[in-house]
This record gives C-alpha cells, sequence and structure tokens, in this order.
C-alpha cells in the first residue's frame, strides 16, 4: 500500500500528479503547512525534515520529488511516465534536479525571504533577487515547452507534474502567467487532463 503526505499545493503536488498516474490505489494523508503540521512530532517520525512530499510504501519512506518520481516510474514502467531511453530518461531527471534545486529555491527565496537572511534590506534584497530569478525561471520554462505538447518534447512525462507546481505559484503570487503564452496553454492542456485534474481538485478541497 502506498501513502502520500502532501500539503494542498505545495511541491508535494507534483507527487500526487505521477501516483494518480499509475492508476496504483493509494492513500493520500493532508499534512497542512499553513498549520504547522510537517512539525508535529507524528510527522517528524516520517519525515525528519519536515518536507512534503513524502511516500510510504509499505512502511519504507520515499522522500523528495525526484526520488519519489523516479521510483514511480520505473516501478509502473508500462504508464511510461519517463521513456525508456536511458539518454532520454536523464534529460527528465536532469530537469527535475534544475526544478529541485534552482526553480524551488528561487521561489522560496521570493516568498520566505526572512529564511535565506537577516535585517530589513538583507531581506529585501533576497524577496526582489528571488522575484526576479523566478520569473526568468518561468520564462525558462516557457521557452522549453515552445513547439512541443509536453515540457519534454511530444510525450507526457512526470516533469510536466513538476512543472504544473510553479504555475501555480505563479499565478497566486501575481506573475502575468498569460504573458508565457506556451506554458499557459500547456496548463490549459494539463488541466484537460483527468489524472491531473483529480490530483489538483483532491487537493483544492482540502484546503477549501
Ligand atoms: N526538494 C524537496 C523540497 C521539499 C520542500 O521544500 N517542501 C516544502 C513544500 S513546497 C515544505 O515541506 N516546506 C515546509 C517547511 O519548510 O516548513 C522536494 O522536491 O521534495
Amino acid at each position: 500500500m502506498m501513502t502520500l503526505f502532501f500539503s494542498p499545493g505545495a511541491c508535494s503536488l507534483a507527487s500526487h500528479i505521477g501516483l494518480e498516474e499509475t492508476g496504483a490505489p493509494y492513500e493520500a494523508k493532508p499534512i497542512l503547512l499553513a498549520k504547522g503540521q510537517q512539525r508535529t512530532e507524528d510527522y517528524l517520525k516520517i519525515n525528519p525534515r519536515g518536507k512534503v512530499p513524502a511516500l510510504s510504501v509499505d512502511g519504507k519512506i520515499l522522500v523528495e520529488n525526484i526520488g519519489i518520481l523516479t521510483y514511480l516510474s520505473r516501478r509502473f514502467p508500462d504508464k511510461k511516465l519517463m521513456p525508456a531511453d536511458p539518454a532520454e530518461e536523464a534529460r527528465c531527471i536532469g530537469t527535475m534536479c534544475w526544478f529541485s534545486s534552482v526553480v524551488h529555491p528561487s521561489y522560496q527565496r521570493s516568498h520566505r525571504p526572512e529564511r535565506f537572511a537577516e535585517g530589513e534590506a538583507a531581506v529585501a534584497g533576497v524577496k526582489e533577487n528571488g522575484r526576479k530569478s523566478f520569473w526568468a525561471n518561468l520564462q525558462e520554462i516557457d521557452s522549453m515547452i515552445q513547439g512541443n505538447d509536453w515540457v519534454m518534447g511530444k510525450e507526457f512525462t512526470v516533469v510536466d507534474g513538476y512543472a504544473l507546481v510553479f504555475y501555480g505559484w505563479g499565478a497566486r503570487s501575481g506573475y502575468p502567467m498569460t504573458e508565457l503564452s506556451a506554458y499557459t496553454a500547456w496548463q490549459e492542456r494539463m488541466m484537460q487532463r483527468p489524472t491531473v485534474k483529480k490530483s489538483v481538485e483532491s487537493e483544492e478541497r482540502v484546503s477549501a
């Protein structure tokens, strides 16, 4: 049995979509970041880093979107969540590494600058740097999608679910997302996909 620990609208949406794509049964357990539930004693036993997502697989805990999504892709190869060709698979993993190590932290700097600096002026500088970097990263994702159906090319992969996280953050934080025409058209395509719609709507129900 698989259990996903997620928070609505957080980066755990990437794993939530990946899991839904497998078609396998799973339980989704909300850990509400807004209520600090990631720091409860019970959750720290699951992920001592106090972060979502975490995926329990028959009692074994997997963390980090890239780890979880790579696991799901390999466990359910018939679902073609990543290409079978090793170089193409590496391209997917490399893109997710960029998401995790560059794109996500740029948003964090804009959203939680106080975690990265001390003093009013320094915090304001980190926030401004985060906003500029995050926007530049969103523009880069837009250029990756231009001329393609999906982020990695002609086929849907787990990278698409991960890219949806950043589109949502950009839209919620007031970035001019409609200027990103390929990313916006792709987001609309994503929301037509039943697995994506189901994951997003189930998270919205939790946060409502
Ligand atoms: N690199 C990690 C990032 C995990 C992460 O930072 N998750 C955030 C939500 S988007 C979190 O749980 N934050 C809670 C906190 O920092 O207190 C991954 O991709 O899984």
